[in-house]
């Protein structure tokens, strides 16, 4: 065979590849339209019994050379690289996504303004227990100029047995102290019908690791007017933590803070394996301020001092950890909550690695 008609059956080739790459691009445009219609009536994109039709219409009329099966398999890549193209476009639209507001959003609470490019610290107890405890380190948290305190009044424990919380009664703990304190509340609600109740007493309402998909609980945080903090479920991925915190936009409320508390991995060494790279992600990704709980992560008081300097320089807008006047006695987490000069301790580190570091 000469040269010349190589060369010509070569630039045919390479006519057919472009046709071909016209042809599948347009495909792709079809697509994401019949992918706009079908988010507007609000249909799966993936049509199982669509699919098989088109399979069939292409085998009824293969002529050859490629065997049915091999053009079959081409082809349901060619479906595939369409549907991702659905999905690129329904991820544009996500409520929380960056791309659809680039700015970051700012959550305000009791003149805090977190997401602002400062760093801001969330300390307190595991469990409200009495109010001389919760008083004792709303004390130590004011003289460290921080204004938000943790405290948990509905503990949704491994265990039915373990402490579950002092419930209603933690809440009115926690209200009076910020008053007294001039603090602003964190606590966890985990169920739907305490939403309200928990308007009046807190200023941040908390949805723990566990209850990250409790759709209801999402929903009816997302029906409220009071900033929420979305702890990331100890077993989610970026993405399913990203669709939790949509549920709450999706339904009207904005001002979402997000905490990175570390997932279940094979690593025994920390309670948990604290997914340090999930911030940048989250940051890039949404437009919402990230946290990390360096005490559940890890479960070790050992760690909280380089997790939070982790935290800090990979850009979380805030750190949260535990403290208790008497971890040895606390009704929960006795294990990994710092005790008062521990906390001090704790400060005097992190604020002088931020001036070192990050702020700098
Ligand atoms: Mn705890």
């Amino acid at each position: 065979m000469s040269n010349d008609r190589l060369d010509e059956l070569r630039a045919r080739v390479d006519e057919i590849n472009l046709q071909l790459l016209k042809l599948i691009n347009e495909r792709g445009r079809l697509v994401q339209e019949i992918g706009k219609i079908k988010e507007a009536q609000g249909t799966h994109r993936y049509d199982p019994v669509r699919e098989r039709k088109m399979l069939d219409l292409i085998s009824e009329h293969n002529d050859g050379p490629f065997e049915t099966s091999t053009l079959q398999h081409i082809f349901k890549e060619i479906f595939k690289a369409a549907l991702e193209l659905q999905e690129d476009d329904h991820r544009k639209a996500l409520l929380v996504s960056r791309k659809k507001h680039p700015e970051n959003t700012i959550v305000e609470i009791k003149g805090e303004r977190i997401g602002d490019g400062s760093q801001y610290f969330v300390m307190g107890p595991c469990a409200v227990e009495s109010y001389e405890q919760v008083a004792a380190v709303a004390a130590a948290v004011k003289k460290h100029g921080i204004k938000l305190l943790r405290g948990g009044a509905y503990k949704p424990r491994t265990s039915p047995y373990d402490f579950q919380g002092l419930g209603v009664e933690g809440l009115k703990i926690l209200k009076r102290i910020a008053d007294e304190f001039d603090l602003a509340v964190i606590s966890e609600i985990v169920t739907p019908a305490d939403i309200e109740t928990a308007l009046d007493y807190i200023d941040v309402i908390q949805i723990g690791a566990r209850n990250m998909q409790n759709f209801e609980l999402l929903k009816a945080a997302g029906q409220v007017n009071k900033p929420i903090l979305l702890k990331r479920g100890l077993a989610a991925t970026i993405e399913e933590f990203i669709n939790a915190a949509e549920y709450i936009m999706s339904q009207g409320n904005g001002q979402i803070i997000l905490c990175e508390r570390g997932i279940r991995t094979y690593e025994r060494a920390t309670r948990n394996t604290l997914d340090i790279s999930a911030v940048p992600i989250l940051k890039k990704e949404t437009h919402l301020p990230v946290f990390v709980d360096v005490t559940h992560s890890t479960g070790r008081r050992d760690l909280l001092l380089p997790c939070a300097k982790a935290a800090l320089a990979i850009g979380a807008d805030g750190v949260m950890a535990e403290v208790h006047p008497d971890p040895a006695v606390a009704l929960s987490d006795s294990a990994q909550q710092m005790d008062l000069a521990q906390f001090d301790e704790f400060m005097r580190e992190v604020r002088a690695f931020q001036r070192q570091f990050v702020q700098a």
